[in-house]
């Protein structure tokens, strides 16, 4: 890596060690082996190149377009595209729109494949990752709010019906243990309802309590 305070400590003409590194240029082409006299074009080019040899990125001045980070791999800007003399002056400058990925966030199977794979790569180096799911707002805006408004397709796309329905379509789960489940949190609800029916009424002097 680069020396602290912009100081060639090893002495060999540029500040880091000139052996350890991929050089990106504005002035250089991708086709170029990136040394320090013939430089690659792109920071990502660099970066792929570093990888291969174990070597970090020493960027010039400019811009670079969005670039996936490797393992391993640093990327120092800041070099004068000319000089190879690393200046404050010169500003190495990647731009880029992070990957974006849209899916169903009403298909509970394509939100965990979706995640799954993108956690894999983020894991391996690659993002940041913009992750966007759709899903629809199933209940009304007030309680007992009936909804008239709105289409049956939009209740269709519950995510729970439509999970239910593709694991009883497969075969994964029959609909009598659905059933049963339902039955078993209905009947936790409803004892849940009774007993807090059965309570008593809290003390007045309460009313404050965890204000
Ligand atoms: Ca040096």
């Amino acid at each position: 890596m680069p020396d602290l305070s912009f100081v060639d400590s090893n002495c060999d003409g540029i500040d880091g060690t000139e052996t350890d590194a991929v050089f990106a240029s504005p002035l250089g082409d991708n086709a170029n082996p990136g040394t320090k006299a013939e430089p690659k074009r792109g920071v990502q080019a660099a970066v792929l190149a570093a990888a291969a040899d174990g070597k970090d990125v020493y960027a010039a001045g400019g811009e670079y377009g969005r670039v996936e980070a490797a393992s391993g791999v640093g990327i120092y800007g800041g070099y004068g595209p000319e000089t190879w003399k690393r200046d404050s002056a010169f500003v190495t400058s990647i731009t880029g729109v992070p990957e974006g990925i849209f899916a169903d966030g009403t298909d509970l199977e394509a939100v965990y494949t979706t995640a799954v794979g993108l956690v894999d790569r983020l894991r391996s180096g690659e993002g940041p990752f913009l992750l966007e799911l759709s899903t629809v707002r199933i209940g009304g805006h007030y309680e007992g709010d009936a909804q008239p408004y709105r289409s049956d397709d939009v209740f269709a796309r519950d995510p729970i019906l439509r999970l239910r329905a593709s694991l009883v379509e497969r075969g994964i789960v029959g609909v009598e243990e659905l059933v049963l489940v339902e039955y078993r949190i209905h009947a936790e609800i409803e004892a849940a309802f009774a007993f807090a029916s059965a309570s008593p009424y809290p003390d007045p002097s309460e009313v404050g309590a965890h204000v």
